[in-house]
This record gives structure tokens, C-alpha cells and sequence, in this order.
């Protein structure tokens, strides 16, 4: 299929080539080609793009970024820099590439400023975020799920712009007490998925789709492992939680969540019967949307596996592309 939009596809400033070769050990096999894809915002991807027939491309900058920054001075000034190097990279590609906005998540007002400079003045499509912002004791983690940060989430209902919740790695404690006795579990295997479902099972909980009716949050893999689990957070949510006090801070089903406020990608994760099973699950392919998760997966594994699949009729066209022409209100993109 030619014109697939991709949304989760990753970019890293070129000064930072030993860092990402250090995060390239820890996952990429060959570090020098991921670090040599991930600095690239030009020939190598586009080559690939028009190999592999991907139209545009919503870009964000690498894992774990911002979030593992615990200085709030130093995070808000690297991703204004990241932002206003993106912005330099792609403003003569527009109909190629958009932007997620970078933010530091130390303060919900100032992320909400940031945003909100990003969306107005250089047109970025919202925000990807990874997962919880290291906090500057440089132990504790804020999660995004408390009353204090609904001026953020209301600002991106203003500005009419969803947030991806990407994933990163276990810190501190966490790190230390679940998972460094298993530390092959770290990333796709299990972590980044227990995280992203955390928190955004945490939002839900928590009432910010209540508060934030309008709020449109993006998570990638195939829904971090929750369509899975759908039908029994449904149960104990209804049955059990809700009449023992849930129902005060969450009035809708976990359903009608994922029917009003989310989507979910194909990042990282190219099973056919994963993703059947997935459009059976939320109700059809409408919030579903094609991704590739380059480069830390290959570009061209991403592709020929989304053009090879049969999927009942309209449901690619709405996957690969339109689904996302809708939510990020994309004109004349290629
Ligand atoms: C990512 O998407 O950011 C990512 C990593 C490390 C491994 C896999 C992966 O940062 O998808
Ligand atoms: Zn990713």
C-alpha cells in the first residue's frame, strides 16, 4: 500500500551519537547502522519511505529522552532544543514529515507551554511522551495520572492534539527490586508494556478521561498488551471495583474508553492475528493505526508485513492511513 502514515518513528540529535550507541547496546544488534538510522531525518528514512511506501511520518525524539532527565532546568532546556531542531530538520518536508512536540514532564504547566509553543508556532501534530518523567530527587517518578496535571491535558484538548505514550525503561527502585535479576525482560519483552499499561490504566482510574472528556491518547504495540486483558478489566472494574469505590473517580467502562479517548498503533509489533484479534476486540479498525517503531525495528519488516495482510474490506486504507488522516487532521500530506 503506497501513502501509509507512520507515528512512531524516532529521531536523535546527531551530537548525542554516544549516547544512543550506549541505549544501541541494549537493544539494537548492530549499533552503528541503529545509530547511523536514528541521527538520520533525510535521505536514509525517506529512501526507505518511498522503497517502502510510507507517505508521512509524525517523527519524535528517542527514548528515554526528557523523561530520564531529573533536572528540571537542563530537561525543559534540551527539549526546546530537540523541538527547535526538529522544527529546522522537516519545515521544507511538510508534506513528508510532521512532528510530535519533545516535552519535559517536570511541570505541568510549563509541558503545557512548551506544547503549546510546538503546536502554534511550528505545527507539530501533539506530544509523544515516554512513559513516567524522573523527578528531581532523581528517585521519584511522576506519573501523569494526578488532578495536577489536568491544566496539561487540558491544554491538549484545546489545542485539539492527541499524546502518545511511548514506553522507557525501569529506574530506581523499580529497576533495582523487579527486574535486575531479569534484566532480559527490560524493554519489548515485558517492561515497556507493564509501564505504558500502568499508567494508562492509571489515567483511567484516575478519572482524567472523566475530567477530560475530550483527551486523545495514542499508545503503541498493539495497545501495550491491554486489548488482551480487556474483557477481564472490564469485569473487576464493573463487579468488583466500581462498588467498592472506583465508580467515584471513573464513570465510563474501560470499553467506552477505548471507544472515545483511545487509539492504538502497530509499532513494534507485526502479527497478523495479534492485530485481527485487536480490531475484534475494540469493535472494528477505527482506532487502529499502522506504525512502524523504526529504527529500533526494521523499517521494511514494519511494511511488508502491513502491505501483505488481508483484512476484511476499507480496514487497511483506514489502518495505513486514513484513521490517522482523521485524528491528527492531516491535509496534503504524501
Ligand atoms: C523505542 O521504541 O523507543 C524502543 C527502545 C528500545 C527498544 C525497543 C524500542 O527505546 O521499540
Ligand atoms: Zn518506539
Amino acid at each position: 500500500m503506497r501513502g501509509k502514515i507512520t507515528l512512531e518513528d524516532h529521531f536523535n540529535l546527531p551530537e548525542f551519537a554516544e549516547k544512543a550507541k550506549w541505549w544501541a547496546s541494549l537493544f539494537a544488534v548492530d549499533a552503528d547502522k541503529h545509530v547511523r538510522e536514528i541521527s538520520d531525518v533525510g535521505k536514509i528514512r525517506l529512501d526507505y519511505a518511498n522503497e517502502y511506501g510510507v507517505g508521512y511520518h509524525i517523527l519524535s525524539y528517542t527514548a528515554p529522552g526528557i523523561q530520564d532527565m531529573a533536572d528540571p532546568k537542563e530537561a525543559i532546556s534540551l527539549a526546546r532544543q530537540v523541538n527547535d531542531y526538529i522544527y529546522e530538520q522537516i519545515k521544507d518536508k511538510s508534506d513528508r514529515f510532521g512532528s510530535f512536540a519533545t516535552l519535559s514532564m517536570h511541570d505541568p504547566s510549563e509541558a503545557a507551554a512548551e506544547l503549546r509553543r510546538c503546536v502554534e508556532q511550528y505545527g507539530f501534530k501533539g506530544a509523544l511522551v515516554n512513559d513516567v518523567q524522573i523527578a528531581s530527587d532523581g528517585k521519584s517518578l511522576i506519573f501523569y495520572d494526578q488532578p495536577e496535571w489536568d491544566v496539561f491535558w487540558q491544554t491538549c484538548v484545546e489545542l485539539d492534539v492527541p499524546f502518545y505514550l511511548h514506553p522507557k525503561q525501569p529506574t530506581g527502585v523499580v529497576y533495582d527490586t523487579l527486574w535486575a535479576d531479569r534484566k532480559w525482560l527490560v524493554g519489548p519483552p515485558l517492561s515497556f508494556a507493564q509501564g505504558v499499561s500502568l499508567h494508562l490504566l492509571g489515567m483511567v482510574v484516575n478519572g482524567v478521561f472523566d475530567r477530560n472528556p475530550k483527551l486523545q491518547v495514542v499508545i503503541g504495540h498493539l495497545g501495550e498488551h491491554i486489548p488482551f486483558d480487556l474483557w477481564r478489566i472490564n469485569h473487576w472494574f464493573e463487579d468488583v471495583k466500581k462498588p467498592l469505590g472506583l465508580k467515584e473517580t471513573c464513570k465510563r467502562t474501560i470499553r467506552e474508553y477505548f471507544r472515545d479517548n483511545i487509539w492504538i498503533t502497530t509499532s513494534g509489533h507485526f502479527s497478523t492475528s495479534t492485530l485481527k484479534y485487536c480490531i475484534e476486540e475494540l469493535g472494528g479498525a477505527d482506532r487502529i493505526m499502522f506504525s512502524t517503531d523504526y529504527p529500533f525495528e526494521c523499517y521494511k519488516d514494519a511494511c511488508t508485513w502491513f502491505d501483505g495482510l488481508k483484512l476484511e474490506d476499507g480496514q487497511k486504507e483506514a489502518i495505513g492511513r486514513e484513521n490517522a488522516l482523521r485524528l491528527f487532521k492531516l491535509k496534503d500530506v504524501a
